[in-house]
Parts: structure tokens; sequence; C-alpha cells
């Protein structure tokens, strides 16, 4: 009987974790994303009803709140050389639906450096990971069509054929995030879909993929892009299954 109470207990408040390797060429904001990411949710081990959110949030000499926004602007991100890993306790926003489903998930980050020397590693986290988010930095319009080689190849790499079901290209869902919306010379999600992206959309027609426009420094369309990540990582769950812990 206390077996079964136990088990019961453990299935019940068992986490589930997905790993989500962020990914795009150097200076997209891969790690502010992830930095903004560690203000935003708590961390697993956090069990205080107050959030992470809260505890970090301090005030200024004329004692104004201060955003996470702020926050990030006064930290120093250096370029990327190795990797930055963090673990957060995912919470959907109150008034969204998902907000009762999804209350033991875990979702494990990975962000790498982009700069093209450091991008053969990547593939070496795929058979690991159970999405993928891309960062692209909407004003550096002379690196679009490098981004989108790179989407190509990630998409049609080796290493996501592990399996004798594998077809060889990607089996997780790909979320691009068209960043730094907040700049004015910014290129428009309108624009950038018509643009280079266009053959993009039609070659990962079969894949799990969107197109967000977010600002990660000023924390715009940050939680609801997660949200839409998350629900496909459940939707891919039998593709993919999670670890628990
Ligand atoms: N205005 C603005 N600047 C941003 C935004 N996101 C990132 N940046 C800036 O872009 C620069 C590069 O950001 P990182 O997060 O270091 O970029 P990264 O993709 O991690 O770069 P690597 O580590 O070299 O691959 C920094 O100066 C950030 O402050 C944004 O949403 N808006
Ligand atoms: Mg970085």
């Amino acid at each position: 009987m206390f077996h079964l109470a136990t088990s019961l207990y453990t299935q019940y408040t068992k986490r589930e974790q997905y790993n989500i390797l962020i990914l795009g060429l150097d200076n997209a904001g891969k790690t502010t994303f992830l930095e903004h990411v560690k203000l935003l949710y708590k961390s697993p081990n956090d069990s205080g009803s107050s959030s992470k959110l809260k505890k970090k949030q301090t005030t200024d000499e004329d004692n104004e709140p201060r955003t996470t926004s702020d926050i990030l602007k006064s930290k120093r991100i250096l370029p990327t050389v190795g990797q930055n890993t963090t673990t957060v306790h995912f919470e959907a926003s109150s008034d969204s639906e998902l907000a009762s489903q999804f209350k033991n998930i875990n979702l494990k980050f990975w962000d790498l450096g982009g700069q093209r020397s450091l991008r053969n590693m990547w593939s070496r986290y795929y058979k690991s990971c159970h999405g993928i988010i891309f960062i692209i930095d909407s004003t550096d319009t002379a690196r679009f069509e490098e981004c989108y080689e790179t989407l190509i190849e990630i998409a049609h790499d080796n290493s996501w054929n592990t399996d004798e079901y594998g077809d060889g290209t990607v089996n997780v869902p790909i979320l691009m995030l068209a960043n730094k919306q907040d700049l004015p010379q910014a290129v428009d999600l309108v624009s950038l879909k018509t643009g280079v992206f266009i053959q993009l959309v039609s070659e990962l027609e079969a894949t799990d993929s969107k197109l967000l426009p977010v600002s990660v420094l000023e924390n715009q369309g940050l939680k609801e892009s997660l949200e839409w990540l998350v629900t496909r990582l459940i939707y891919n769950k039998g593709a993919k299954m999670p670890q628990y812990s």
C-alpha cells in the first residue's frame, strides 16, 4: 500500500523535461534571449511562491521598480564561445488556456555560439533536443541569405537520421524568432515572410515551424513564443519523448 501511494505520488509530481537548442548567427540575440528567460521564469528548485522575477526586481535611486529589460540592459553579454545552459520551470500566463494543462514542465535550454567557426558543433546536440529556437537579427538584412542557408542545413542534417524511421530531416518543432523588432530599421514580419524566407516556408513545409516577431531585449513576444513552442513539444511527444525528473 505504501509503495502504491509512493508510486502514485511520484507519478503525480514528476516533471517532464524538454531540451531546447537556441541557434542562430552570431549577434542575433541568443544569449540575451536566455538571460531574459532566466529573469522571467523560476528555476526548478525554487519552491517559494514568489517568482524569480519578483525576487530579482530591485529599485533604482528614485525607488522606481526596474523591469527585467532594465536589468538586462545593465548586464554585459559577451559573444558565446562555448555553451550556456539553463533549466527553468515553465509557467504559462495565467490568462492562457495552457495554464492549467502544463503545470509540471521544465525546459532546459542550450545557447550555443553562432560564429561561423562554431556552427559545426551544433549537430552534436540534435539527437538530444526536443525543439529548436532559431533567432534572426531582423536588422541584419545583409545576412538574411546566410540565415536561410543555415536553417536549411539544420533541417537536413544527417544527425536527425538516428533510427530506422528517420527520413534525414528535422523531427522537432522549429520556432524562428525575428528579433530586434524594437529597432526602427528592423524588417517586419510580413516583409520577412515574403523576402528570402518565402522559400524557407515552402522548404520546411512538412516541418512544425513558425516565424514570430520579438524583441528579446525589451521582452516583447517572449512568453507568447515559448507558449507556442511548448504546445508543439507536447504535441510531438510521441515522436520525441521528454525526459523525466
Ligand atoms: N535593440 C536590441 N538589441 C538586441 C536585442 N537582442 C539582442 N540585442 C543585442 O544584440 C547584441 C548581441 O546579442 P547576443 O545575445 O550576445 O547575441 P548572440 O546571438 O548570443 O551572439 P553569439 O554569442 O556571438 O552567437 C547585444 O548587443 C544585444 O544587446 C533586441 O531585441 N533588441
Ligand atoms: Mg551568445
